[in-house]
């Protein structure tokens, strides 16, 4: 680690007004149909795709740029089984009676239960975990622990760049979180600094999919502008 960075003129792109606003209102469009998706077709996606999505998550803005994430890509049908058995182990738990009866009411309009079957139809699972310390090797042959800053600022951030990224690639998403996830580190050999921070199902959705037919909150109940 550099105890001062070199700082090199910024590659900022200005653009025109006109080109701004078409390409704000074009983005605007394309994110407004992101959707989540349950049900997954199981044809294969090409793992490119799903590379340069990941490395666009890792271009995210982190605090004190530690990067305190890990992205674990998972293709392999017997690790996704084990994954889709453990999660559903849970969820069966959560929803017949784990969940507080509140927490069930907010879930019953979107129809979810414990049956977690797109984590084997899915093609890919991206298992995102945050890096809560980093680990150095001391001369005595020792560990330090590294602080971590905005762990879950800065992983939020990259998760939302992951599902914008694959959303622009043309593939379609689900943000799971399955509840205690701790399972994921066991199946996936995890070092004990990384803690599971969310599970992504990407692929093609299943043909005729359905989703419920949500709303989203209007500017002005989302924003509050002060001049
Ligand atoms: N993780 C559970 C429950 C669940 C919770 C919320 I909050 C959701 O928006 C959706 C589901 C599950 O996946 O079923």
């Amino acid at each position: 680690m550099p105890i001062k960075y070199d700082f090199i003129p910024l590659d900022f792109n200005r653009l025109s007004p006109e080109k701004q606003q078409r390409r704000a209102v074009e983005f605007y469009e394309l994110m407004k149909r992101r959707r989540t998706v349950r049900e997954f077709s199981p044809e294969p996606v090409p793992f490119e795709l799903i590379e340069l999505a990941i490395k666009t998550a890792g271009v995210a803005p982190s605090g004190a740029n530690q990067q305190p994430w890990r992205f674990v890509v998972v293709s392999n049908p017997e690790i996704k089984r084990r994954i889709r058995l453990a999660a559903e182990e849970e969820e069966r738990e959560n929803y017949s009676g784990r969940f507080p009866d509140e927490w069930l009411q907010a879930l019953a309009p979107l129809g979810t239960d414990w049956h977690k079957e797109f984590l084997e139809t899915a093609p890919y699972l991206i298992v995102v975990f945050k890096i809560d310390y980093g680990v150095e090797s001391t001369p005595d042959g020792g560990e330090r622990r590294i602080k971590h800053y905005y762990v879950n600022e800065s992983v939020g951030i990259a998760c939302g760049m992951l599902l914008t990224a694959l959303h622009n690639a043309g593939l379609a998403t689900l943000t799971h979180t399955p509840n205690p996830m701790g399972f994921l580190s066991e199946i996936l050999k995890r070092p004990k600094n990384e803690k599971p921070y969310l599970l992504v199902p990407v692929g093609y959705p299943a043909d005729g999919v359905k989703v419920p037919d949500i709303t989203k909150k209007r500017f002005e109940e989302i924003a509050e502008v002060i001049e």
